[in-house]
Formats: structure tokens, C-alpha cells, sequence
């Protein structure tokens, strides 16, 4: 039998503006306590998906994230929470300023027209933000504020300038960002790119190194291998700072090693080929031969000079490094496999137990010293060093020792001498964050020529961005904000005299850095964030972003949240307390790019199967943290399922909940739960198949007796919908109208699983009192043998039949018997 509605097409268009109106009217997505205590008692639940770039329209990688971070604030708002899913943009950047020169535009006009149309694709796709967070970085409201904190930085040391080698090309005369080099190349024009020392700002996150380690221990909600990728990138190492004198020279130098114990194994010395100190110790005979490899050198990225497998090479500086521990004379030679910003930029060689020496040594004929027997072979006669634990050999007093007493005696007799010291060091960097680009937040500092550094008074921020008398294309190495010679020109503020902008703009890692403190009360006048609006949503509960953002992003904002912290500003030192990791939406196993013309268009796909269907594929082709090949699934899967779900709402003719079919509830009481689980678990690819599973039990009753008019199944129904409402929001709000309720269903919660329906059927179990049947028994099919036993035991009939005697012994025979053997 089959209803007229079931010839209806379903139409996933038909009805979304209707209830994109409806969502409005109602403030369905407006946090209650946004603004004000509204002492509802609801907990507060903070969802923040990473806020886009407006590269253009919304893509397939935003529609993926912005359904995950979606489906979880929907269910957090069903399940009772007070929610607040904010939305802004993260609008300041290069691709901006690329776009603006190809079209002769200007980067703002292109910023703020990519906003506005991805902020009309986020409505139409049904997003449930709460729009009056709404913020955008390149906004001088929300710019000024980095100044200020950068301002604060400045004051306690943690914002500062040093000449640091950057990327640099020769042909656009420029500096390039990382992400602008692209295989040793610029992006742009193709040339080879250039290391240059140029004077830069740095943040002093190396400060924080320590702290962002052992602050882990506060996030156990965070996905294991972002832990790991950030625990990798802060890179501590244990070891010893070593002082070596180098031979007619009065400052000695300091290298840091992991292995103290093998200090008898050093045989030679290097050090970073780019340093200053390589120049320092370059004797006069050997300069011309230095100076010429340093032009070599220069060329190499650092990750070609790290490459195991690269060539060793190096020139001899003429000068000898004592060893501290037996006074032997080291030769000091300069090479690019060491690198002059890790550690001291120095270190002592020990070729017989660390593999690069070892190709180094073998190079330059230099001689190796086997001084850890690891139980293999001589390094020397092998050509693989033996990086292992072993015993001490060929050194001296310490002969005989192992590795880890070894070290330890070694560094307490360099601590006797004098010369060395068990210490930490971290591979983490300082956080380079100048770049000389337009679009970006102007570095609130003047250069007096007789007062140096000066900073921009807070009563003068923001320091506005010129708007006109600016060239964009860098010429000569100048950055754009130099051609602006109006603006440039200012007074200087503690002597008054004519001085200078600095004309760098901020990384935009510092714009995304505490974007989330502000979201709150975005139009904040007293400060970057409200205190209020900290106190009532913060940390957040819930952030969804992409892996691509594991290592950098996150660690910024730990970062600054924990540089606000320390001055009283925020009272946490985590700022996200669960990561939920999205992977990227690829096409027949590859990136999707315009060059390779795989590019699926997230327009196109909405046009053809509605936001529903669209959003429900992106959820159901996998967990949210794996890739999704586009290739693989099926939007018109989607779309058959909900138009079942709505034929099936169509259907059902009972006209109150609750009761009916006792079979069918069970049945949906049971997926309800398991659905609920997975949810809680984010496994939401899963979840959606429970709901498909829960589909197709709800037809079969319709189609069955006592078919449409059993109660049971509007129970069902209407549980299927409210669900659903987390996936499918408008066919959600299309399915419980036509169950004939009125809007909207996400005012109507969660579906609540009632215990006593879980229980999975029941079995009879006999119990017998010496072989004969006394009692019958209802219970669980796994329910266990004690619990069976004390059931049986508590049975009246069973006292009764024992008569006062005792109890020799009980045999269980779990779901089915028991049988209760009285002394005699
Ligand atoms: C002697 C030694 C003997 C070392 C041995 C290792 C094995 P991690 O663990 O990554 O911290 N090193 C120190 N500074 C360096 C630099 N600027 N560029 C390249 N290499 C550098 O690595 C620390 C080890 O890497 C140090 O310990 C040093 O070599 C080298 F059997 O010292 B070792
Ligand atoms: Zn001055």
C-alpha cells in the first residue's frame, strides 16, 4: 500500500529560504547568554570551527568543516546547551594582494566582496552561527588590537628585532613568506630563491618552550598525533653544553651535544657555515677558500642541508678546538650540515657514532674513534655509525661505564672543570612574524633617528593602514607600505622630531592567534577581548579545523593565551579544550587544484542535489579526521535517503506519540542510544548510518501492520527527524511538518532513549530446587552468572522450596538454568 505523498518528488530546494526565515524569526541560533546572564541554567557550550580565508567563494574543504563543526553544535544545542557558534574572517593576507595586482583592484574592496558572497553560501547552506559574533581581522576594530598586543610583547621583552636569513627573490626583488616557496622557488615568477639576512620582528615564543610541553597534560581531548606533531616541533632535547678553546684565541665556544659520553670520540670540529662564528674563526690563509663555499651554502634551504642522504662538504678554517675532557687538538672546519640556528651552531664530531660525521669524516679523510661498544661493528671499517647504548670504550677514567652513568659522570667532571653543564634545548624557533606586505596589521613602532625604537602610544592606535599613495608591486627590495611616503612621515613621540613608520605588516598567524577571545562581544571598545564574555564561554569547548593547522596555528594561540594569561588577562592557559581534526576533500586521489582541473564545485554540487544532501555526504563518506575522495561518494545517495525520510513522515497517519507497537519501540529506543553514543563519541559518519538503519525500520512498520497508524511509529518518526536535524537541517524542519508539528524541530531537543526499552528482549530461565522446577525467571540474553545466581537466590518460590536447609552448591548455566543443590 502506498499514500499519494509517495508520487511527491521531494524537492531539497523547495523550502530552505522558508526556513532560513523561520531560524531567523525564531533567534534559534542566537546564544541566549551572549550578551547578558540569563541564569537559565543551561551549561554554556562554546563551538568554534577555524574561521575562513577569503580566497573567493566557499569550497568543498569549508563545506566539510562547517558541517562537522555544524552537526556538533546542533547536537550540543539539542541536547540542552546554551551554544554559541561564532563566525568572522580571517581577512587579512597575501592572496589578497596577488588578486588585487592580476585585476588592478584594491585588496580590501576584494576582501570584503569574497565576504560577503561566502557569508550569503554560509547562510544558504543552513549554518547555525550566531551572526552578531561576527569579526574580521583587516578591520581596524579588530587590528588595533594586535597592536596593543604586540605593544605588550614589546614592553616585556617578548617582541623584538634581529637579522634572521629569509627567503628572498631576486627577480620580484622581494621577501617571500614560506608558503610562497614552492620547491625552492618563488611562486610567483619561477626564480630560484635566495637566503638573505634582513633585519625582522620575532615573538619570543621560545620563552614559552617548557610550558607548551608540559601544558599537554591538559589536553587529553586533543587528537594523539597533533600532540605528538606539536611535541616533534618544540623538539627538546637533554644533553650538555661542551666548552672547547679554540687554539690562539681568548673566547672559547660552546657546542651542544645529546651524547656527552662519547666526547673521547670526537675527532674534529664544525661549525654552521652561515655563522657569524664561522667567519669569527676563519684563519686568514683559508678565506678566500671559506668565502667561496659560503656563496654555496647560501643557496640551500635548511631542509636541503639536513637531508641525510645530501654530500658532505666543508672547508678546513685553519684553526684547531681543544678537547676539554683529554686536551687533544680537534681541527675546526665549516660545513652546511650544521645549522647555524640549532643549538650553539657548533659541534664537536663524533664520527664513530653519528652517521652525518661519519659521511663527513669519510669526505674530508678525517680519522674515527670508536668510544661506545654497542656489540656491533667498527664504524671505521663499516661506514655506519653505531648510534646505540653501550659500554664505554678508549676513554680513559670512564672506560667501562654505560651510556647512561657515562654521561652523567661526564658531565659532573666538566662541571669540576669548569666546562660544561647538563642542560635543555628545544628545537622551536622564535615566531618571525614581520612581513613586508601590504595587507596586513601596520607594526605599531617609530624609527627616530636620535631615539631609535619608539613605540606608537596606546592613545594612538590603531595605526591605520593608508588607504591611497602606496605602491603595491615591491620595487628594489622595498616593501609597499615604504612607497607610502605620507604615511611614513610622522613626528616622533618622545622627541618630536621627524622620524619614521617601521613598514612591516604582521604575519596573519598573529590575527588568528586569539580571534576566538573576541567572538564573544566582537564590538569591544575597552580592550581586545570582553572579561564578561571570557568569564561566561571560554576556553572553548569544541574547536574543528583542518590538520594543516596541527603544528603552527595551535601553537600560537597556546601561545598567546598563555603570554595573557601571565599578565592576569585570562584565567586559563589552554585555550581549546577539544580538537576535532577534519582531512580534506580530495578528487580521484589528489589534491583538488585548478592546474590538475579536478576542482569540484561546491556551488554546482549545492545546485544539484540541495545543502542537505551535500552536507550529509561530506559527513557520511568517512570519520570527520579522514580524507573524503569526492570520486568515491554519492550526493544522490543522500538524496534518496531523504526523500525517504520525507515520504516517510508523509505517512504516518497516528496522531499522538508514545505507546504502540512494543517491538517497534524497542527497536527505536535502541538506535536512538546507539546513536546518541556515537554522537558523544563525534562519530558522526557513523551516527548517520544509524539513522539510515533506523529509516529503513520505520518503512518496513509503515509498510506492515499496524502500519501508519501504530503510534510507535511517530514515535520513531518524529525521533528520526529531530536527529536528523543535525545533518539535515531544512529536510529535518520539511519532515516534522509534514508529521503535522509546527516549527521548528531544534527547539524540540534530542530524542531521549528510555532505559527500559534498551533491554535487548528477554530469555526464560528455569530454576530448579534439586532437579525440579520451582520458579521461572524473565532476564537479559547476557546477563552474567553471578547476576543470575543472586537472582535465582532471591526467588521466594526458591526459599520456599528450601525449607531452612543450607545451601551446598549452585550450578549456573547462564541464560538458561539454574539449578540450587540443598546439604542433605
Ligand atoms: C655529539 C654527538 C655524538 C651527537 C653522537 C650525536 C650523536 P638533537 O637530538 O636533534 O637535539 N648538533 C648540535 N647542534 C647542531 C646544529 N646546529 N646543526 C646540526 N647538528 C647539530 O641533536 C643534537 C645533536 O645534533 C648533537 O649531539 C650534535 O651532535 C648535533 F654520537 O654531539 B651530537
Ligand atoms: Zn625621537
Amino acid at each position: 500500500m502506498q499514500s499519494s505523498s509517495a508520487n511527491e518528488a521531494y524537492d531539497p530546494h523547495a523550502n530552505t529560504e522558508k526556513w532560513l526565515g523561520v531560524w531567523q524569526d525564531r533567534k534559534v541560533f542566537e546564544a541566549s547568554d551572549l550578551t547578558a546572564d540569563t541564569g537559565d541554567g543551561r551549561p554554556r557550550r562554546y563551538v568554534v570551527s577555524m574561521f575562513p580565508y577569503p580566497s573567493g567563494d566557499l569550497h568543498m574543504g569549508h563545506a566539510e568543516v562547517y558541517s562537522i563543526g555544524d552537526a556538533l553544535a546542533r547536537y550540543a544545542r539539542l541536547t540542552g546547551a546554551d551554544v554559541l557558534n561564532p563566525i568572522g574572517w580571517d581577512s587579512f593576507g597575501l592572496p589578497a594582494e596577488n588578486a588585487a595586482l592580476r585585476r588592478n583592484l584594491d585588496p580590501g574592496s576584494w576582501t570584503y566582496g569574497n565576504i560577503d558572497v561566502q557569508a550569503e553560501s554560509f547562510r544558504r547552506l543552513g549554518i547555525s552561527f550566531d551572526w552578531r559574533t561576527r569579526l574580521h581581522t583587516s578591520d581596524p576594530e579588530y587590528y588595533r588590537w594586535n597592536q596593543w598586543m604586540f605593544l605588550l610583547m614589546y614592553r616585556e621583552g617578548l617582541a623584538y628585532r634581529k637579522a634572521a636569513p629569509v627567503n628572498w627573490c631576486p627577480n620580484d626583488q622581494t621577501v617571500l613568506a614560506n608558503e610562497q616557496v614552492v620547491q625552492g622557488k618563488c611562486e610567483r615568477c619561477g626564480a630560484e630563491v635566495e637566503r638573505r639576512n634582513l633585519t625582522q620582528w620575532f615573538y619570543r615564543i621560545t620563552q614559552y618552550a617548557q610550558r607548551l610541553l608540559d601544558d599537554m597534560d591538559q589536553l587529553g581531548k586533543w587528537p594523539e598525533d597533533v600532540l605528538r606533531m606539536q611535541r616533534n616541533w618544540i623538539g627538546r632535547s637533554t644533553g650538555a653544553r661542551v666548552q672547547f678553546t679554540i687554539e690562539d684565541r681568548d673566547e672559547p665556544v660552546q657546542v651542544f651535544t645529546t651524547r656527552p659520553d662519547t666526547l673521547f670520540g670526537a675527532t674534529f670540529f664544525v661549525v654552521a657555515a652561515d655563522a657569524e662564528l664561522a667567519d669569527d674563526l676563519c684563519a686568514p690563509e683559508q678565506r678566500g677558500e671559506f668565502e667561496a663555499y659560503l656563496v654555496k651554502t647560501r643557496a640551500a634551504t635548511d631542509i636541503e642541508r639536513l637531508a641525510a642522504d645530501r654530500p658532505k662538504t666543508g672547508v678546513f678554517l685553519g684553526r684547531y678546538a681543544i678537547n676539554p675532557i683529554n686536551g687533544e687538538k680537534l681541527p675546526v672546519y665549516a660545513s652546511d650540515y650544521v645549522l647555524a640556528d640549532y643549538g650553539t651552531g657548533a659541534v664537536m664530531a663524533v664520527p664513530a657514532h653519528d652517521q652525518r660525521d661519519l659521511d663527513f669524516a669519510v669526505a674530508m679523510g678525517l680519522p674515527v674513534r670508536m668510544v661506545v661498544d654497542t656489540g656491533e661493528a667498527d664504524p671505521a671499517e663499516t661506514g655506519v655509525a653505531t648510534a646505540g647504548l653501550g659500554a664505554l670504550v678508549n676513554s680513559g677514567q670512564f672506560t667501562g661505564q654505560d651510556t647512561v652513568a657515562g654521561k652523567a659522570a661526564i658531565i659532573a667532571e666538566l662541571g669540576r672543570l669548569g666546562l660544561g653543564e647538563a642542560t635543555v634545548n628545544y628545537r622551536l624557533r622564535d615566531w618571525l612574524l614581520s612581513r613586508q606586505r601590504y595587507w596586513g596589521t601596520p607594526i605599531p613602532i617609530i624609527h627616530c633617528p636620535s631615539c631609535g625604537e619608539v613605540p606608537v602610544p596606546e592613545a594612538d592606535l590603531p595605526v591605520r593602514l593608508p588607504e591611497s599613495g602606496y605602491e603595491l608591486r615591491p620595487t628594489d627590495g622595498r616593501a609597499p607600505l615604504e612607497s607610502a611616503t605620507d604615511w611614513l612621515a610622522v613626528p616622533c613621540p618622545t622627541c618630536g622630531g621627524a622620524a619614521r613608520r617601521d613598514t612591516d605588516t604582521m604575519d596573519t598567524f598573529v590575527d588568528s592567534s586569539w580571534y576566538f577571545l573576541r567572538y564573544p562581544n566582537p564590538g569591544y571598545t575597552d580592550g581586545p577581548f570582553d572579561p564578561e564574555g571570557i568569564r561566561r564561554w571560554l576556553p572553548v569547548a569544541e574547536y574543528i579545523g583542518g590538520k594543516e593547522h596541527a603544528i603552527l596555528h595551535l601553537l600560537y594561540a597556546r601561545f598567546i593565551t598563555k603570554v595573557l594569561h601571565d599578565r592576569g588577562l585570562l584565567p586559563f592557559v589552554e585555550p581549546f579544550t577539544r580538537l576535532t581534526n577534519q582531512g580534506q576533500v580530495i578528487m580521484n586521489g589528489k589534491a583538488m587544484s585548478k592546474s590538475l582541473g579536478n576542482l569540484v564545485n561546491l556551488q554546482e554540487q549545492i545546485a544539484d542535489y540541495g545543502p542537505d544532501a551535500v552536507r550529509v555526504t561530506m559527513l557520511f563518506a568517512g570519520p570527520p579526521e579522514d580524507d573524503i575522495d569526492w570520486a568515491d561518494v554519492s550526493p544522490s545517495g543522500a538524496v534518496k535517503w531523504l526523500a525517504r525520510v520525507i515520504r516517510l513522515a508523509g505517512d504516518v497517519t497516528a496522531s499522538s506519540p508514545g505507546e504502540g507497537s512494543l517491538e517497534l519501540r524497542r527497536q527505536v529506543h535502541r538506535l536512538i542510544d546507539a546513536t546518541t553514543t556515537l554522537m558523544d563519541g563525534r562519530r558522526l559518519n557513523v551516527a548517520i548510518a544509524r539513522l539510515m538503519e533506523l529509516t529503513t525500520v520505520l518503512r518496513k512498520a509503515a509498510d506492515g501492520t499496524p502500519g501508519p497508524a501504530d503510534p510507535a511509529l511517530r514515535e520513531g518518526a518524529e525521533a528520526l527527524v529531530r536527529m536528523l536535524s543535525c545533518f539535515a537541517p531544512f529536510t529535518a524542519e520539511d519532515g516534522w511538518e509534514r508529521l503535522g508539528r509546527t516549527a521548528s524541530v531544534i527547539e524540540h531537543g534530542w530524542p531521549h532513549a528510555e532505559p527500559e526499552l534498551l533491554v535487548v528482549e528477554s530469555v526464560t530461565c528455569v530454576v530448579q530446587v534439586a532437579g525440579k522446577v520451582r520458579d521461572r525467571l524473565e532476564v537479559a540474553p547476557d546477563i552474567s552468572e553471578d547476576d543470575l545466581r543472586a537472582l535465582a537466590l532471591a526467588s521466594a518460590k526458591v526459599d520456599r522450596a528450601l525449607a531452612g536447609a543450607a545451601i551446598r552448591d549452585v550450578i549456573v548455566r547462564a541464560p538458561r538454568l539454574v539449578n540450587v543443590i540443598p546439604q542433605k
